[in-house]
This record gives C-alpha cells, structure tokens and sequence, in this order.
C-alpha cells in the first residue's frame, strides 16, 4: 500500500464523461453567466460542485432498490429505514423527510417563536433560511479559529463556550429554544467538533433548559476525526464515537444525501415524543405519510443500507484521507488553502489565491469560472455570494472567501485528484490573469444558485 489508504471497493459499472476543450468551456461558462451552479453538467469533466446527493451507491443499496415497498402507508423499508436510525444514531423518534432542508423546515417551525435566537456554529444556507422565516436570529458561537483559514487546531468546529454562556446571558435561556451544532461544519471547512465540546454543550444547555439539536449531515466524518485526533477514541469504532455524539444531543435534522450514502432523502430524529407528535402533524403538510416524508420506499430501503455501511471503517478512512490527498498536494505546491483540511472538501483560500481582487470583485466566485475553463473541474463559491445581503441591503462580507472542492463519496479515483490538484496550481502560477466578476442578475433568497455574472474588464 501507499501512502494513501487505497480504494477498499472495487468498480462494477462506469459512466462515461464527455470531454470538452477549453474553448467549449468558455463559452459554456459565458453562458452559465460566470455561475458554475448554472453549467449543465454533461459540459462537466470532474464535478466537484457538492458531495451532496452525488454519492456513488454500493451493489446492496442498488440491490435495495429493487425491494422497495410503494405502498402510500406502512411501507417495510420505512420499518428498516426506522430502525436504522434508532440502531445507529440512538434517537427514539423518527420522522423522514425529502432531503435535509425538509427536516430544517419541520423543526424550524416547531421549536422557533418569532424573536427567538439559535446559536449555532458558523451557518449553513438552508438552515439558516428555516430560522429566519420561523422569525428567528441566527447567532454564530463558533470559536474564532473557526473563522481562520489557518489555524493549528484539531477541532476547529467546537462550539466557543463563553460566547454560548454570553448570549444565554444575554437574551436569555428561554429565548434560545436549542443550539445547532453542526457536525462537521460546513461553512468552516468542513471542520470537526471534539466530543469534549459536544459535552459540554449539553451540560450548559441542560442547566439552561435549552435542547441541543444536531445539524448531523456530515457526523460520520465527525466521528472519523475524533477516533484519529482525539485522545481516548483510538481503540473506539465509528459506530461506538458517533453512539456517544448523539448521546449529548436531544435530536438532528440530517440530509441523507450526504453521509448516508444516497442521492435524495433526510431524517428529523429526535428523543422526546411530543416533539415528534407535532413533527409528524406537520410532516405530512410538507412531506406526506409519516411512513415516506417524501421518498420512494425504494429511497428509504437504500438510506437504511446506506446508513450501516457508512459506519464502515474501511469506507470512512478512505473517504476522508482521499480528501487530505488532494489538500496535501495543494498544500505542498504553496496553493492556500484552509487547514486544518476537513471531511467532505478542500477548500481553497480565494482572498489569498487571488489578492489583486477586493471581496466586491467576488474572488471565490471568479476562481470558481476560471478553474472550471482551465480543466472542466466544477468547483462552488462560499464566499461573499453565498453569504447573501445584511437586513440594511449590503453585502455580507464572510471572513472566509472559499472556492469549494467537495469530493463525492466513492465516486473519483487518486488519479481524478492528481488531475485537479495539476489544475489549481496551473491557476495558481498564473493567477494574475484572473478578472473579478461583477453581479448582472441577482434574486432576493439564496442567491448563490441563480445569480449571472460578467467578467469586470
Ligand atoms: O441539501 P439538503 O437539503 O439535503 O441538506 C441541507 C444541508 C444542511 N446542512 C448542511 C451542513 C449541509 O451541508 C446541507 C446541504 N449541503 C449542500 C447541498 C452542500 O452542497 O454542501
């Protein structure tokens, strides 16, 4: 073996990619205005956009497909998807949903009264939509490193223990209906929390009566750094580390699409049951049946396998180290990027790569376009755009400006890696060439998605 845990699979079915030129890409991405959310993905080589439904599934998840149960109530594979859940998350209480931001809207609605606050660390888009249509204000208590491209920290997603005791003091406990603790936490980095943390997140909120609720969306991740960097979970298994995580939180929301291993369906969970009651009356305004939240009971069939198998040691190992692969070779060629690197993506450092740019030239947004003419390499924006507007219309200004190279799950090869690493640092030893870009088209909500571009000349 070398340096790298190699692929513990092997390939049964391949899809072809198309290959285009430079010059198609650039009129693609013209046409895309400057968006690479807006490229159509046949003109795409290697489409690192999101790992988020875009998992490759295994044999027994296809073979799952075939025993799905489509009957509108009561359906088995809801049982199997149930029991999952229970078995390996440890809630009492299930509810499935579409996708995660399904599971957002349902608890959003439940457990947040207009003026509330929910402090969370970093913010993710979706979630933190649900909070405000819901009235509520989202207050970030991340600690600072989690704020820094670099810093040296194992666990850069903790929850900042004195700005959560600050805020309760603040505004107090009981307009804090629950804390959302992210992990991993995207917006950083895809950044970790220790156990330690989540700990002592749930002692300060039981004292406070305040619920701790889980954006579990990338916890087998979570649990892979705790079992390699944190002290005492060596000889610990996956399951046994993500067990003891949601031991400390009285539920999750979790989109499906990303750590269980399939691409469409999520799950709100949770311990108590009157919080389910309301959960499944309001699960089939948005979703449907309690029994489907939304899926085919084929989708629920293959998230219920997904779910055991993401627990794997082998599949989470090579999961993770093959995202260090690619940000170690980046690293190692001088490309800034975020570091520690994180669980789902490497991202890159788009104020630093590009420091003839001001943040109103949309740095993160131009790499993106030009990393995707160079090599046909979908990347995602998280900077300026993705933040969105403040209340009085201004530009959001993140501290991170990021250029998001989100790895799907068992999908591309080292050598798919090698690739765009040769890419980046093509770019990067020519990055003067980079033009900021200028907004043309820009809609009111997530405006990430939709928005058109121009090059600034
Ligand atoms: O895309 P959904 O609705 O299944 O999940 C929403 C969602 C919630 N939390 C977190 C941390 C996410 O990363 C997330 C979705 N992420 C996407 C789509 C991504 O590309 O990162």
């Amino acid at each position: 073996m070398g340096n790298y845990p190699a692929e513990p699979f092997k390939i049964k079915a391949v899809e072809n990619i198309e290959m285009t030129t430079k010059e198609d890409r650039k009129e693609a991405i013209k046409e895309a205005g400057y968006n690479t959310f807006l490229l159509d993905s046949d003109d795409v080589y290697i489409d690192l956009l999101t790992d988020s439904g875009t998992s490759a599934m295994s044999d027994e998840q296809w073979a799952s497909l075939m025993i799905g149960d489509e009957a509108y109530a009561g359906s088995n594979n809801w049982y199997k998807l149930e029991e999952a859940v229970k078995e390996v998350y440890g809630f009492d209480y299930v509810v499935p949903t579409h996708q995660g931001r399904g599971a957002e809207n349902l608890l959003s609605q439940i457990m947040i009264e207009e003026g509330d606050y929910i402090p969370g660390n970093m913010y993710f888009t979706t979630t933190k939509a649900h909070q405000e249509l819901n009235g509520g204000t989202f207050v970030d208590v991340i600690i600072d490193e989690g704020h820094q491209s670099v810093a040296d920290h194992p666990f850069k997603g903790n929850v900042d223990l004195e700005k959560y005791k600050d805020l309760i003091d603040e505004v107090g406990a009981d307009k804090i209906p629950y804390i959302c603790v992210a992990v991993t936490v995207n917006m950083a980095g895809g950044q970790p929390v220790s156990m330690d943390n989540l700990r002592k997140v749930k002692e300060i909120s039981e004292r406070n009566s305040i619920k701790v609720m889980y954006d579990a969306t990338r916890c087998v991740e979570n649990a892979y750094f705790i079992k390699k960097n944190e002290e005492g979970y060596q000889d610990k298994s996956i399951a046994e580390i993500l067990k003891e995580m949601m031991s400390y939180a009285d539920g999750c929301t979790m989109s499906g699409k990303k750590d269980c291993l399939v691409n469409i369906g999520g799950f709100l969970a949770m311990d108590e049951e009157d919080l389910y009651q309301e959960a499944t009356q309001l699960v089939v305004v948005y979703e449907g049946m309690p029994t489907y939240g939304g899926l085919a009971g084929r989708d629920m069939e293959a998230m219920a396998t997904g779910i055991y198998e993401s627990v794997n040691y082998e599949y989470i190992e090579h999961r993770v180290e093959q995202v260090q692969y690619l940000g170690n070779k980046l690293d190692e060629a001088g490309v800034p990027i975020i570091k520690p690197i994180g669980g789902h993506a490497v991202f890159i450092d788009a104020k630093e790569f590009l420091p003839h740019l001001s943040q109103d030239e949309l740095p993160a947004q131009a790499l993106a376009a030009a990393i995707y003419v160079d090599s046909g390499v979908r990347s995602m924006e998280r900077g300026v755009v993705s933040a969105g507007r403040d209340e009085d219309g201004s530009h959001h200004y993140p501290k991170l400006e990021t250029v998001r190279l989100t790895i799907p799950r068992r999908v591309y090869t080292y050598a798919h890696m090698d690739v765009v690493a040769d890419s980046v640092i093509n770019l990067y030893e020519n990055r003067k060439n980079i033009k900021g870009l200028k907004f043309v088209y820009e809609p009111p909500v997530l405006r990430f998605f939709t928005s058109r571009f121009e090059p600034i000349e």
